[in-house]
């Protein structure tokens, strides 16, 4: 699907809003400072990388909730431009790599890509599914609802009218799932959205898991692929610094060879991660938590092993 020369563009997100923890939106400047543009452009890849984003258009003068919705028009704003920008990199013929920064954000990198490539696919690695709605989320925290926003679920929201329901539920794949509430196993099940928890990651081993995750959502390898990791998919004793650790997570072998193999079907066209949380944990898990990060990107953009 990309021009040459192969271009990525690294969109760094410095945003907290979809949640209310302090300090994920640290995370960018982390991966980006731990050195992955020069280790991007070593694997081969022109990368523009014209500082993070700021939103600082965005003002926050006023934003109680609508609902149980917490920052719900700083989100949506932010969100909204996250997605013009993604949209136009994607346009452009370009790979944006986007680095959070919260999962909120993947409602606006998502709806970037589908702007441009309606028939993408979603791979969606996570430890939660992110698929609340305004009715069904406990928290009210953002970060756990873009999946149900993309796909035009629940009560509509006039301040985001701007998310168009381009994801359908048959293009959408989960892996890694393992904190779901029960609100979200009922919208997985009414929607037939093709889950693979930990227990199938046990069950077949994530070498059959990828086959099948692929076979469901992109058959005959034909469709442009966007990937949002969650750091948080990985065990918490590989990424400890991330908002909202779940325990019996993803291997770090397991996380790089979902990478490995989407770089191998070349359709790649979009790449999110997310939820790297630098304030949390102490100095050492941090750098652990950022280091794999930066090789979790570099996996997907074609770093091998051998
Ligand atoms: B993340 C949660 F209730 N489901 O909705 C919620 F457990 O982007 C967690 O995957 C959401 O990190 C986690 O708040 C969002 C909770
Ligand atoms: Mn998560
Ligand atoms: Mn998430
Ligand atoms: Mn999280």
């Amino acid at each position: 699907f990309l021009p040459n020369p192969k271009t990525i563009a690294v969109v760094g997100c410095p945003f907290s809003g979809g949640q209310s923890k302090l300090g994920v939106d640290k995370g960018p400047i982390h991966l980006v400072e731990a050195g992955l543009i020069t280790r991007l452009e070593e694997l081969g890849w022109k990368v523009i990388f014209d500082g993070h984003h700021q939103f600082e258009e965005i003002s926050t003068a006023s934003d109680p909730p609508i609902g149980k919705l917490k920052n719900p028009r700083l989100v949506s704003s932010v969100c909204e431009s996250v997605a013009d920008v993604v949209g136009t990199h994607v346009r452009n013929g370009q790979l944006p790599v986007t680095l959070g920064g919260d999962h909120s954000l993947a409602m606006g990198t998502i709806s970037g890509t589908l702007s441009s490539y309606p028939d993408a696919c979603v791979i969606w690695i996570d430890a939660h599914a992110d698929i609340n709605t305004a009715e069904t989320t406990s928290s009210g925290n953002i970060h756990g609802m873009p999946v149900s926003f993309l796909l035009g679920l629940g009560e509509k929201i006039p301040e985001y009218a701007w998310v168009k329901p381009l994801l359908r539920p048959e293009r959408l794949v989960y892996i890694g799932l393992r904190d779901l509430d029960a609100g979200e196993r009922r919208i997985l099940r009414e929607n037939n959205i093709k889950a693979f928890s930990m227990h199938e990651v046990d069950k077949y081993g994530i070498g059959r898991v990828m086959d099948m995750a692929l076979d469901h959502v992109n058959p005959n390898r034909d469709l442009p692929i966007h990937l949002s990791f969650d750091v948080d998919a990985l065990d918490p004793s590989v990424a400890p610094s991330t908002g909202t650790p779940v325990r019996g997570g993803l291997t770090f072998r397991e996380g790089h060879y979902i990478c490995e193999v989407i770089h191998e079907t070349g359709l790649l066209v979009a790449l999110d991660l997310m939820e790297v949380n630098p304030s949390l944990a102490d100095p050492e898990s941090v750098r652990q938590t950022v280091a794999v990060g930066c090789s979790l990107v570099c996996s997907a953009l074609g770093e091998t092993l051998l």
